[in-house]
């Protein structure tokens, strides 16, 4: 059943540059949106021009993905599952691709996209898969239903990986799609686009529309929309929220987070450094659920805080493309401002600043890892998502002081804990006020395990079984 058909000849990439643009009801569109172009970080350089949708083509992609609707969500889910393993294997073929094209776009080392983004993706398709005809099995009842149509709404720090959260889950379950990628990353989601009909997807399952926020919201407010999957910035996931309110429309939110990385006294330390630095510096910690809070125990602070300054310092900044770079470009202008505003209030509130004095190139946005110590908890450092290589370190005496401060966000996305006690572990992991809590690791994402979180980081889980439940009337 599962046997996978290569690309017939007739569907053979010609060029890329003609899919630049709305993949409405099975093919490529000319939007009648203005177009946008998509910069590369590293160079300041123009990458693409690419064609956006309007509000009339939103009305025509929910149009098709109604109609695929009354076939798809029919369709015995063993057949169903075909397509989803096409897509994964299809990801895989064109692996080195994306992975380039995702570093071009968003400005993320290659060995992040190529070794962390890309498989994760296709693992989430492959996971989805094997789920699509086991739903009866899943403990909902004899007759799980999709919703209908979902709009989602996606950011720019990990596009093609959002995008698979965000699809594979709602095609497994028998829904149809209308996403619109951010306006700084469209285009590994138009490969994605070509990989739908390459995997043969009947037309109109998955409708993707480049475009600005003010699609998204037109995407939010259509009115033939059963679902709105988000992910992004807390102020307009509230603003969403908003718009939801009084409809019949289903909602699942996931947004911003200040996480505390806790490091007790008896942990193993250089593990816990390079968890701190995964923690906060990986995709430039342009990440939901970055360690951005370093709470560390006061009696190894010096010493964590000595090994950690070394450790930044041999960090490897610059030319997203090099597969020895660690720390790539920061997505946009707009966001390089964002973090130097924020570092800038680090200062001028007292906190110890210290940076790397790792070369940074002279073009393109780059941003020098940096390292706050001293900080306090009233600090915006300590209290903002700054979404950038960024780690504010503050310190604790006590387990109760650690868990007191941790939670002292209104975010709950995630947290980590550095221990060689189990049974310190689970206790923290029950205090805790975060989706996610990791154990001597961090940012580890696997396509089993739900993914979501408390207070303003949104509600709704992605990933594992749960997150099956966001697509599904039960
Ligand atoms: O987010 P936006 P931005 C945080 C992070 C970052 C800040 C701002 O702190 O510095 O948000 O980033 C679409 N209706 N995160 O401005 O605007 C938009 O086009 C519907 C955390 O890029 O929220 C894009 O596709 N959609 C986060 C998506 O929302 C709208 C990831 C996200 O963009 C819209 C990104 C509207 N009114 C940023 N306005 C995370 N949770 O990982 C914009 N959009």
């Amino acid at each position: 059943v599962f046997e996978y058909a290569p690309a017939p000849e007739s569907r053979a990439i010609a060029n890329l540059k003609d899919h630049y643009k709305p993949f409405v009801n099975g093919e490529f569109v000319d939007g009648s949106g203005e177009p946008l172009k998509t910069i590369n970080p590293a160079t300041e350089e123009v990458l693409a021009e690419v064609g956006t949708a309007s509000k009339s083509d939103v009305d025509t992609a929910v149009k098709a993905a109604r109609k695929a609707f009354s076939t798809w969500s029919k369709l015995p889910g063993t057949e169903r599952a075909k397509y989803l393993f096409r897509i994964a294997r299809l990801i895989q073929e064109r692996s080195r691709e994306l992975a380039v094209l995702e570093s071009l776009d968003n400005g993320k080392p290659i060995k992040e996209s190529r070794d962390s983004d890309i498989p994760t993706a296709a693992a989430h398709f492959f996971y989805h898969a094997g789920w699509a005809d086991k739903l009866e099995y899943a403990g909902y009842g004899p007759n799980p239903r999709p919703l209908g149509v979902a709009g989602q709404i996606i950011p720019w720090n990990f596009p093609l990986l959002m995008l698979a959260w965000k699809i594979a889950p709602a095609l497994a379950t028998g829904n149809t799609v209308v996403l619109k990628p951010a306006e700084t990353t469209p285009l590994t989601a138009l490969v994605f686009a070509e990989i739908c009909q390459q995997a043969e997807l009947p037309p109109g399952v998955v409708n993707i529309l480049p475009g600005a926020g003010d699609i998204g919201a037109s995407i939010v407010e259509h009115g033939d929309i059963d679902k709105i999957a988000f992910t992004g910035s807390t102020e307009v996931g509230k603003a969403i929220q908003r718009q939801v309110a009084g409809t019949p429309k289903k909602l699942t939110l996931e947004l911003g987070g200040k996480a505390a990385n806790v490091v007790f006294e008896d942990a193993p330390l250089d593990q816990a450094v390079e968890g701190i630095v995964n923690g906060i510096f990986f995709n430039q910690g342009h990440v939901c659920c970055a360690g951005s809070r370093l709470l560390v125990q006061e009696s190894v602070a010096e010493e964590v805080l000595e090994k950690l300054r070394y450790r930044v310092s041999t960090l490897r900044i610059g030319d997203p493309l090099d597969k020895n770079t660690d720390i790539g470009a920061i997505n946009s202008a707009e966001q390089l401002a964002k973090i130097r505003g924020l570092v800038e209030s680090g200062d001028a509130e007292g906190a110890q600043r210290w940076t790397s004095p790792c070369p940074v190139p002279d073009r393109g946005f780059f941003f020098a890892p940096t390292v706050f110590a001293n900080v306090h908890q009233s600090m915006r450092i300590a209290r903002e998502e700054i979404f950038g290589p960024v780690l504010s370190v503050l310190t604790f005496r006590t387990p109760d002081e650690a868990v007191a401060k941790a939670n002292n966000t209104p975010y709950g996305l995630s947290a980590g804990i550095w221990t060689e006690k189990g049974s310190r572990i689970l206790w923290m992991a029950n205090q805790l006020r975060a989706g996610v809590v990791w154990a001597n690791t961090f940012n580890r994402f696997d396509p089993t395990a739900p993914f979501g979180g408390y207070q303003e980081s949104g509600f709704g889980r992605e990933g594992g079984r749960t997150g099956l439940e966001a697509y599904l009337n039960v």
